[in-house]
């Protein structure tokens, strides 16, 4: 097989790249032998020098005018769109992802700056009687400032788009600390990003691991921190920034119930837990863990999830026909296979999956049948191709079981019961909830974001968006 030329990738400050000493390198997870990059690590001095030069890009930014920042989203949006196909490989080569959901993410991504590029246009504001006579109120949200945005591999281009887009549209600048295990996708962003028309040092990439993330978050000139990743990672990131007294915004794990009551279709609800458990190799904070199903059809639903996912083609990401690659990184193989290795010995009954090969980092989808809500199943997210099936008698104790947990990213269910629907989007304890639809696998214009330990602060994406990378400021104006 032929190797692309192995490179090693620079931080981007200012407009410059900024290389570094190679410490890191990325395999490609599917062929080891194929180093995909080496990469630097940045420290609190270069995280100073990126914090400097994205607060002195803030003027430029301003002055420019909204319809310059605007035409600048738009054209990242259709660059992006047009280098799809090789995102798509990138994606595919350096994480694992399969090309289908590589490239349907790129063009997610594409979409995600066009809608913000409108955005830009809608900042609108208010202006109202002040109760004092003869004088007004006017409220306008104005940016917030230097945002430090900190992101995972699993949604290596989209998540960033989600963030960078609204931090610009708003008239913020950025430094940026990409995951390391997806590091060449991130300097193939940022290279088109820099070619943008945006000032330079608008957004600033700075390469590394967690220790570069929290260099990031301990600097005082970084006004706030969007961070999407491990609940680990995701308390270390809120208690360095509120420490501070700055503003944070966290999208962390689940452990995503979907429900499939007794009238729920089989062929959709087996498409939902095949999709959202297995799908992407499990490793999406909206990925199904649990699926509570009715004692009437558990027996049937397993059997017809078993055949389902027999039917998935596990292989080579980068082959247009594999269904599931291998999962990221061989650390994340390694957290994966020791809990579930807890799961085993907790006594959980395997309804199917073999045992993992240690030489590589593929895992197979893996279920477990009459699953223990007491048990480790229920209660840790699993970043792998991992799910339990808990068995339950009707909506009630469905949706006890449902609630049961510290999280509520996702949440779904399967029924044909207008009743039952209704009675699940008032009462799921979760931030999105999808009804005869996969736990996973959101809009790029709908809110996102969930409850108890799975975010903290504002909801992202969509017109929600704003409110993080905002601050209102309200004017008293009287006539002098
Ligand atoms: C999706 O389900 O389409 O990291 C998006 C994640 C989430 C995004 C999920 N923040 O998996």
């Amino acid at each position: 097989e032929m190797h692309a030329t192995s490179l090693t990738l620079a931080h981007h400050i200012a407009g410059q790249d900024m290389p570094g000493p190679a410490e890191l390198e990325q395999r490609n997870p599917a062929v080891p032998d194929d180093l995909c990059v080496r990469l630097p690590q940045a420290g609190a001095d270069l995280v100073a020098h990126a914090v400097d030069a994205a607060r002195r890009a803030l003027a430029p930014l301003s002055l420019g005018g909204i319809e310059a920042r605007s035409d600048a989203l738009a054209r990242i949006g259709r660059q992006i769109a047009a280098e799809a196909d090789d995102f798509a490989l990138l994606i595919a080569r350096e994480t694992g992802k399969t090309l289908r959901d590589a490239r349907g993410e790129t063009i997610r991504a594409a979409r995600i700056f066009d809608f913000f590029a409108g955005e830009t246009l809608r900042n609108v504001g208010e202006r109202f009687d002040s109760t004092r006579l003869g004088a007004m109120v006017e409220v306008m949200q104005h940016p917030v400032g230097v945002v430090g945005v900190i992101t995972p591999w699993n949604f290596p281009i989209a998540i960033p788009a989600w963030k960078i887009a609204p931090a610009l549209a708003f008239g913020n600048t950025v430094v940026w600390k990409p995951s390391e295990v997806s590091s060449a996708i991130a300097a193939k962003l940022m290279g088109i990003v820099a070619h943008s028309g945006l000032p330079s040092g608008s957004v600033n990439m700075l390469l590394g691991a967690g220790a570069s993330g929290a260099a990031l978050c301990a600097h005082v000139g970084i006004d706030a921190v969007s961070f999407t990743g491990s609940e680990s990672a995701g308390s270390a990131v809120r208690q360095a920034v509120t420490a501070r007294g700055a503003r944070v915004q966290l999208e962390m794990g689940g452990v995503n119930g979907l429900i499939v009551l007794a009238d729920a279709d089989l062929d959709v609800a087996v498409e939902c837990a095949a999709n959202g458990a297995f799908f992407a190799a499990g490793q999406r904070c909206t990925a199904t863990s649990r699926i509570i199903v009715d004692h009437a059809i558990a027996d049937r639903f397993v059997v017809a999830l078993a055949q389902r996912v027999d039917r998935l083609a596990i292989g080579d990401p980068r082959q247009a026909a594999t269904d599931v690659g291998p999962l990221a990184s061989p650390r994340q193989k390694e957290r994966v296979s020791a809990q579930v290795d807890a799961v085993r010995r907790s006594g959980a009954i395997t309804a199917f999956g073999a045992v993992p090969d240690p030489q590589d980092c593929f895992f197979p989808p893996t279920l477990f049948d009459h699953a223990d809500h007491a048990g480790p199943l229920a209660r840790e997210e699993i970043f792998g191709p991992v799910a339990g099936v808990f068995r339950v008698d009707g909506f009630d104790e469905a949706l006890a079981l449902l609630n049961d947990s510290r999280h509520g990213l996702s949440a779904g269910l399967c029924t044909r019961s207008l009743r039952h629907a209704e009675a699940f989007k008032h009462h799921a304890r979760a931030g999105m909830l999808m009804i005869n639809l996969p736990t996973a696998g959101v809009d790029h214009h709908a809110p996102f974001g969930g409850m108890g330990a799975s975010s903290f602060g504002p909801r992202e994406q969509g017109r929600a968006a704003r409110a993080f990378y905002t601050t209102v400021r309200t004017t008293y104006l009287a006539a002098g």
